[in-house]
């Protein structure tokens, strides 16, 4: 299980601001519409209240004060309770909050009171970075490299399957890809025999998980993954097109599904 630091949320506003741009130029909507296309919906004037939680490995500086800034940056209202954990979830429910965002080591979720719906922050980031993946304006084909295929990646991997993507999975867990090829039908890849792939999704929780002989030139590589997948050398020399930010897209994807 991976957590998040507080340095991977420094200045977590540019890192949206630079990410949304790069989904922009990908696929030709920015995240917003990304999530409007995924789940149909949008935002009226529900209002998220955020509750730090201090059970396990306990609060995440940054953690908090990022949900707040990501939120508001999609346009919703928000705060942060000053109270913590079971008084903080009541704190927010007093002061109106419509939807509540609160998470300990294993899960983080999004739970709409008016509407009962509840999101999983991993099957929502999957699902939200494997759409974006399958958005590649410029793909020279239906074929799909999805790399690690956990908790993140097999949402992911089953999401372009069902928009009809060819899909090809590593992971070297042969329980994960056998499971992902019995249930989804993905085609197990084979890193001795690669072949090149203009999309590329990512989500695992190490780097320089992205063997040079799959990259193409300007392919997009959509990973959640922390850390980065990728070198900088490889992403320069292959002019690859990263979309890669630690907490804001599958934040907003799971308050779209809930909406
Ligand atoms: P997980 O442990 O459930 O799954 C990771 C999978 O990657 C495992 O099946 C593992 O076998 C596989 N793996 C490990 N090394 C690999 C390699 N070299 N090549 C291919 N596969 C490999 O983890 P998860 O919950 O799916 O999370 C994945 C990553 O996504 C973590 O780094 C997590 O912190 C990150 N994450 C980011 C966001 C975000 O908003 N950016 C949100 C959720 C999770
Ligand atoms: O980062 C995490 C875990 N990886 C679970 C999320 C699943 N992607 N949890 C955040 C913990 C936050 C902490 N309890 C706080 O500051 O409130």
């Amino acid at each position: 299980m991976a957590l998040l630091t507080p340095n991977d949320l420094i200045n977590i506003n540019k890192q949206l601001q630079e990410a949304d741009s790069t989904v922009q130029r990908v696929t030709g909507l920015d995240i917003k519409g990304i999530c409007k296309a995924l789940y149909g919906t949008f935002p009226g004037s529900e209002k998220v209240g955020i509750v730090p939680v201090t059970s396990g490995n306990g609060i995440i500086g940054n953690f908090s004060a990022s949900l707040n800034a990501i939120t508001q940056y999609f346009g919703f209202e928000s705060f942060v309770t000053d109270m913590l954990d079971v008084s903080g979830y009541y704190e927010a429910v007093r002061n109106g909050a419509e939807i509540i965002l609160m998470a300990d080591d294993y899960t983080f979720l999004a739970h709409n009171l008016k509407n009962g719906k509840m999101a999983n922050n991993q099957p929502c980031t999957g699902i939200i970075y494997a759409e974006i993946a399958s958005r590649y304006l410029k793909a020279d084909s239906k074929n799909v490299l999805v790399v690690g295929l956990g908790k993140v990646g097999f949402p992911g991997a089953a999401h372009l399957v069902q928009k009809g993507f060819r899909v090809y999975g590593y992971d070297p867990d042969e329980n994960f890809l056998q499971r992902a090829v019995s249930s989804l039908g993905v085609i197990p890849f084979n890193p001795e025999k690669p072949k090149k792939f203009s999309i590329i999704f990512e989500a695992t929780p190490c780097a320089n998980t992205i063997p040079e002989p799959v990259l193409s030139e300007n392919c997009v590589l959509s990973t959640p993954g922390i850390p980065c997948a990728i070198s900088e050398e490889l992403r320069t020399k292959y002019d690859v097109q990263l979309v890669a930010e630690p907490l804001g897209i599958g934040t907003v994807s799971m308050l779209y599904s809930v909406l």
